[in-house]
């Protein structure tokens, strides 16, 4: 390659700098923007930059990525199918980047294209085909499944639409389509060939006698799954697992039906309706309103998932006695759980398997991870609808429960209650399936995503199964890619880090134990902060740029970004924000204030209109505060708008406090606080979720820890009364009051009524039973930020014990306790 090809490929126009200083990286960018995009320095637009960088690097992971599936063939591996319906990715370039080890050489090499690094990754559209936690859990496990080469699959659904983008207007928020495949999307690899029918609707033909018979689900209305394949490369050891998302196509071009009378336009908008399936992404995270469409999804991905499977499968095996040594299926929630009646028709209607055989295999190869306790959001289906759009799954589910109640009876006679709280199938008319029932029958594991959330999933939500199988539960702590959220994130203490301990952290994120020594060393202390300052700086930047928010580096950022629940209490951590607005006012707080911003980032459910009541209060209390002269020298609250991956990662690492502050016992685990503490964030936080384990890690002195416990909010449940509350807190009183009269909205007095109202009627969350302690331990933290010194030390010290919290040590369990599977040894040569 020298500058002469360059010059001929891709004339330049005169006078603009970025001569080609030669390496591979620069010739192959302009090669891809010639030959894969056509386009010229003079022509090329800065997203055809991105794209031609795109091609680049994708090309640069090819060879990895074939020979890595090629040694799973060649192995015949046990693979791992983790089944999702939602992978909440966020931008790829950079990430891929820093895990094929070339993100110095492309920093270097995009000069060829008059343009920065930055740039260029300001230009990818965020792949957000989440919700939340749950999506950005299945997201960092596919980095670390690839990193510690365990031959895993991810699949899912390529929606068309992920996650609407949130606007606000006047405070309040609405909806736009996230339409993030218009420019196209040169990561994924169509493949046209891949293609799968799914068949819905239809009627079920029995025949055959002498007790030996034969069903055949017939007249089905079919759809067709394509599959879109996407490179997930490990962290520098040039193993590149795939990511595998289906899209719905029609099975013909025309309904010839229509056709033929005529009707060309029906024909055509039939083919579209059918292609719906993969349309948009249901924005509702935790209450599922029973729709067909979302049950389709769940069928389409699953089939068209199960069909590659025992495609795979088939290739090297030709009975299924070996099936569970050969493949293992996790299900993320039970989304996929329908997967577990999809096996047994294919197994039993298909392959002619005995329904015991047929059982044992489908148990022994499914796994399910559970991901809330939420009563609204354990997922049911109207048995009419299953029976409507599946009808031989539902004859399955039937067969499976009742072979499932015979057991119950048997191990717990005379005990009917029970067969109601257990059985898959419930109610008399208008019956209901209970799918996590479903896949706790139908699998081998069932996994809680914390110590707390598990324990309370076998003392409570699932106890009747728990005392059934014991052995299938287990608990599997979340965790997260530290690739993404802190070498990609945070550059600034990465290189600090790696100064002061050396990169092992970056093989194991264990090693990060080895900073606990630097934690009162000032030097180290005074980088950290200024790393710390630096990163307050940048989102300041951010801010003004993108959303005109002007940011006082100097205030303690204090942060809770996640999507809005009421179980997630953003409201109680506004009323500390208004808590010190009173004092302020009323001249209550001394000369020793310290200055915050509290930053709210997220997203509510479209259709949660309390949640985005609340949104809507937390902008009239930042304007009332940003209103008033003394105070917003003082105190500021922020609304970020547009929570999703790439936010994050400005809003993390700059973060001092972090706001983990869920009704104890709600929270999974939560993911953000792991994040957060990695980045040297302070805890404020319940016993809930993953925090019990952070604060078990970092010790009670570097953690700030308020509120009832999981079992003193189930003993207060049954007597509590909201209203004492108010009573014995005047404060609380004082906000209640604003509330009432409209202080917060003169223009609209009764806007915050239903927010009072949830208040006074019930308080589900105990926002007002953990009010005074929380503001109690509010001060503790703005005291203790007084003493830099300090605090910063604790920092240190969170950042120095989040090793446990790695991803990898978490796949690592998966793989190991639930998976059985090893990790493959590194590829030969080619
Ligand atoms: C989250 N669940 C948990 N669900 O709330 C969180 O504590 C946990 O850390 C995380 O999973 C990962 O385990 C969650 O994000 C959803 O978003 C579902 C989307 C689909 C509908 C039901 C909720």
């Amino acid at each position: 390659m020298g500058s002469k090809t360059t010059i001929t490929v891709v004339p330049r126009p005169e006078g603009t700098s970025g001569a080609d200083k030669g390496g591979p990286y620069r010739q192959s960018i302009l090669n891809h923007l010639t030959f894969g995009l056509s386009k010229d320095m003079y022509s090329a637009t800065s997203r055809d930059k991105f794209n031609a960088v795109v091609l680049s690097v994708r090309a640069a992971m090819i060879k990895n990525w074939i020979r890595t599936s090629q040694q799973y063939y060649h192995s015949d591996a046990k693979r791992v199918y983790y089944l999702s319906l939602e992978f909440l990715l966020g931008r790829l370039l950079h990430s891929y980047l820093i895990n094929l080890n070339l993100s110095d050489q492309y920093r270097e090499a995009v000069d060829v294209l008059d343009t920065s690094f930055e740039n260029v990754l300001e230009h990818e559209w965020d792949a957000a085909l989440g919700n939340g936690g749950l999506g950005r859990l299945a997201a960092c496990f596919l980095d670390s499944m690839a990193t510690l080469q365990y031959p895993c699959y991810g699949y899912g659904i390529r929606y068309e639409y992920g996650i609407f983008s949130q606007r606000i207007k006047d405070g309040s928020q609405s909806e736009a389509p996230d339409n993030w495949l218009r420019y196209g999307n040169f990561w994924e690899f169509p493949r046209a060939e891949l293609l799968y029918p799914v068949r819905f609707y239809g009627t079920v033909q029995t025949f055959g006698s002498d007790g030996r018979t034969k069903s055949a689900w017939v007249e089905t209305d079919d759809i067709l799954a394509m599959a879109y394949d996407y490179p997930v490369p490990g962290y520098r050891n040039d193993f590149v697992n795939t990511l595998r998302l289906w899209a719905a196509k029609s099975t013909r071009d025309f309904n010839l039906e229509y056709f033929n009378s005529g009707d060309y336009v029906k024909a055509v908008e039939d083919k579209n309706n059918s292609e719906n399936i993969s349309k948009v992404l249901y924005p509702n995270d935790y209450s599922l309103a029973g729709k067909e469409l979302r049950l389709k999804q769940q069928y389409f991905f699953v089939a068209a998932t199960l069909g590659d499977v025992l495609r795979r499968y088939k290739k090297f095996h030709n009975t299924y006695d070996t099936f569970p040594q050969k493949v293992a299926i996790q299900l993320n929630d039970t989304h996929p759980s329908i997967a577990i009646p999809e096996l047994m028709r294919i197994l039993v209607d298909e392959e002619g398997l005995e329904w015991e055989d047929a059982w044992a295999i489908t148990a022994r190869t499914t796994s399910y991870t559970n991901h809330t306790v939420l009563p609204e959001a354990l997922e049911t289906w109207s048995e009419e609808l299953v029976g409507h759009l599946l009808p031989r799954h539902l004859q399955i589910i039937q067969e499976i429960d009742r072979r499932f109640l015979i057991q119950v009876k048997r191990r717990f006679p005379e005990d009917p209650a029970r067969t109601e709280r257990t059985a898959i199938i419930t109610g008399d008319t208008g019956r209901t399936v209970h799918m996590a029932r479903l896949a706790i029958v139908g699998s081998h594991t069932t996994n809680g995503v914390s110590r707390l959330h598990t324990d309370i999933l076998e003392a409570a939500t699932f106890n009747d199964f728990y005392l059934m199988y014991p052995e299938r539960f287990q608990n599997v702590t979340n965790g997260i890619t530290y690739r993404r959220w802190l070498i990609e994130s945070n550059p600034g203490l990465s290189a600090l880090i790696t100064e002061s301990i050396g990169d092992a952290w970056t093989r194991d994120l264990e090693n990060l134990r080895g900073l606990e020594e630097f934690s009162a060393d000032d030097g180290f202390c005074k980088a950290f902060n200024e790393v710390k300052q630096g990163n307050k700086r940048r989102l300041a930047a951010y801010l003004e740029k993108n959303h005109k928010i002007i940011l006082n580096p100097s205030f303690l950022l204090d942060c809770q970004a996640k999507r809005f629940h009421e179980y997630k209490r953003q409201l109680l951590n506004l009323f500390h924000a208004i808590t010190l607005y009173n004092r302020l006012t009323d001249g209550r707080e001394t000369d020793l204030f310290t200055p915050r911003t509290i930053l709210f980032s997220g997203k509510s459910a479209p259709g949660y209109l309390l949640c985005k009541l609340v949104i809507k209060l937390i902008h009239n209390v930042a304007d009332v505060i940003a209103a008033h002269p003394s105070v917003r020298d003082k105190l500021q609250v922020v609304f970020v708008p547009n929570y999703g991956v790439t936010l994050a990662q400005f809003i993390i690492p700059a973060t001092e406090l972090s706001e983990q502050i869920s009704t104890a016992g709600y929270e999974a685990s939560g993911t953000g606080n792991m994040k957060f503490m990695l980045n040297g964030a302070l805890t404020l936080g319940t016993l809930d979720g993953a925090n019990v384990e952070i604060r078990d890690e970092v010790g009670e002195e570097n953690f700030f820890r308020f509120g009832l416990d999981s079992n003193e909010v189930q003993a207060l449940r049954a007597g509590y009364n909201p209203k004492k509350y108010i009573e014995e807190n005047d404060d609380l009183k004082r906000i209640i009051r604003q509330l009432e009269s409209g202080f917060f909205s003169p223009e609209n007095p009764s806007l915050f009524r239903p927010i009072l109202d949830s208040l006074l009627d019930g308080d589900h969350y105990l926002v007002l039973a953990d009010y005074a302690s929380y503001i109690e331990r509010q001060q503790e933290v703005s005291a203790a930020y007084r003493d830099r010194g300090e605090w910063t030390t604790k920092a240190i010290v969170n950042v120095a014990r989040s090793g446990k919290f790695s991803s990898d040590r978490a796949v690592a369990e998966y793989a190991r306790n639930i998976w059985n599977v090893s990790p493959l040894s590194p590829h030969e040569p080619l």
